[in-house]
C-alpha cells in the first residue's frame, strides 16, 4: 500500500468529516450451513475497541449470542491464526499482518451477498485496501488511527523544567536528552516489536517498514540509548496515562484520546494530549476478518453487516475516538470528535504520516530479535 494512495483515501475521509490470558471459545463439531448454524459468534478484538452497547444491541437484533475476547497485539493474533482451530469467527488483524495472512490462506473469503452494507464503505479507502487484500475479498476495515507520542502536559512540563518541548514529538521517547529528564515521571512503550520498531526506524530516517536487517540493527542501537529511561512496556497504556503511572507514552492516538476522556471523566485534572510529530505519525488500519476454520461464518457476516450500519460505526468513532472507513457514518460523528485533529488528521498531518506496509515473516523475525534485545537491555 503506497503512502500516496492512502493519503488520498484519508484526505477524502478527513474532508468529509472535516494481556489477559484467555481460554479459546469452544468450537462446534461441524461446519454448518446458513440454516443450521448455531446462534453463536466468537469475536477476538483489541481491548478498548468497541462501542459500549454494540454487542448487546447486535445480540438483541439478531438473536445471536456473542462471546467477546481480546488480544493485545498483532503477534498474539498471528500465533492463534497459525496454530488454527482458534474457535474465533471474527478477528481484527492490522493491515501490516493481513496481507501475509491472506496469502497463507488463514482467512476465509467474505460472502458479500450477506453484507449489503458494504456499500457504505468509502470506495477510496477500499481501493487502497485492495493492495493488501486483492478484490477486497477478505477484509472489512474496522477502524484506523496512528502511532504517536502521548503526554500528560503538566507532568511533562514539570519534568522538562527549563528545557522547551522539542519540535519533533518523537524526541520525547527516542532522544536521551529528553528521556533522561522524563524518566522521573514515567515513560511507557507499547509492548510489541511491530509497534515499537517501525517508529524507531522512522525516527532514524529509515523506511518504517524496512526489510533490511542492517536498518533494524541501527534502530536497535538508537533504542539502546534510551532503554534505561523506559519504565514500562505495557498493554494498558490508557490506564497508565490516565492513572499517572506514565507521563509519556509511545502509543496509538485513539487510545491516548481515550485516556484523555477518562481523565476528564475521573476529574483527575490531568490534561492528556496525543501529539502530531513534525516528521509524521505512523498510520494503521485494523480490519474485520473471518478465520478459515470459523464455525459460524454466516453469523460473522451478519455482525459485519450490522457494524456497517452508519449509526453503529459512528458510535464507535464517537465513543472511542477511532475513525472508521464507513463514509455513510460521517454525518453522525459529533463535532467534538470530528474536529479533533488527532482523530481526523488534517491535510498537512496526513501528508507527513507514514502509511502501513506489509512485513515479511523474515523481517518480523529480525525485528523481534532486535526488539527483544532492546527490552532485555542487551
Ligand atoms: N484500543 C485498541 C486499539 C487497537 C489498535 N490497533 C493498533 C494496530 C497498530 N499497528
Amino acid at each position: 500500500m503506497t503512502k500516496r494512495f492512502l493519503l488520498v483515501a484519508l484526505c477524502a475521509l478527513t474532508l468529509a468529516a472535516c494481556g489477559k490470558k484467555q481460554e479459546a471459545p469452544a468450537a462446534a463439531a461441524t461446519t454448518p450451513t446458513a440454516q443450521a448454524e448455531e446462534k453463536v459468534l466468537n469475536i477476538y478484538n483489541w481491548p478498548d475497541y468497541i462501542a459500549q452497547d454494540m454487542v448487546a444491541n447486535f445480540e438483541k437484533e439478531s438473536g445471536i449470542k456473542v462471546n467477546y475476547q481480546t488480544f493485545e497485539n498483532n503477534e498474539a493474533l498471528q500465533a492463534k491464526l497459525i496454530a488454527g482451530n482458534s474457535g474465533y469467527d471474527i478477528v481484527v488483524p492490522g493491515a501490516v499482518f493481513a496481507k501475509s495472512q491472506i496469502e497463507a490462506g488463514l482467512l476465509r473469503p467474505l460472502d458479500k451477498a450477506q453484507i449489503p452494507n458494504l456499500s457504505n464503505l468509502d470506495p477510496a479507502i477500499m481501493a487502497k485496501l485492495d493492495k493488501v487484500d486483492p478484490g477486497n475479498g477478505h477484509l472489512v476495515p474496522w477502524a484506523w488511527s496512528f502511532t504517536t507520542v502521548g503526554i500528560n502536559k503538566a507532568k511533562v512540563a514539570k519534568a522538562l523544567g527549563n528545557t522547551a518541548m522539542p519540535e519533533n514529538a518523537w524526541d520525547l521517547v527516542f532522544n536521551p536528552s529528553y528521556t533522561s529528564k522524563l524518566k522521573s515521571c514515567g515513560i511507557a512503550f507499547l509492548d510489541s516489536p511491530t509497534e515499537v520498531m517501525p517508529p524507531a526506524l522512522h525516527y532514524i530516517g529509515k523506511e518504517a517498514y524496512s526489510d533490511n536487517a542492517a536498518d533494524h540493527k541501527a534502530a536497535g542501537e538508537m533504542l539502546a540509548k534510551v532503554r534505561k529511561d523506559v519504565r514500562l512496556f505495557s498493554s494498558t497504556l490508557i490506564d497508565d496515562l490516565a492513572g499517572g503511572k506514565a507521563c509519556v507514552v509511545l502509543g496509538w492516538a485513539g487510545d491516548i484520546n481515550i485516556a484523555r476522556s477518562r481523565a476528564i471523566e475521573n476529574k483527575s485534572g490531568a490534561e492528556i494530549e496525543a501529539l502530531l510529530p513534525s516528521t509524521g505519525g505512523l498510520l494503521f488500519f485494523d480490519n474485520l476478518a473471518v478465520p478459515k476454520d470459523a464455525k459460524h461464518p454466516n453469523n460473522a457476516m451478519a455482525f459485519i453487516n450490522y457494524f456497517l450500519k452508519p449509526e453503529v460505526s459512528a458510535a464507535l468513532t464517537n465513543e472511542l475516538s477511532y475513525p472508521t472507513a464507513n463514509k455513510a457514518s460521517v454525518a453522525q460523528v459529533t463535532p467534538e470528535v470530528g474536529q479533533n485533529k488527532s482523530v481526523f488528521l488534517d491535510e498537512a498531518a496526513l501528508k507527513l504520516a507514514v502509511s502501513p506496509s506489509s512485513l515479511s515473516n523474515a523481517s518480523r523475525e529480525s525485528l523481534t530479535s532486535v526488539y527483544t534485545g532492546f527490552k532485555q537491555g542487551k
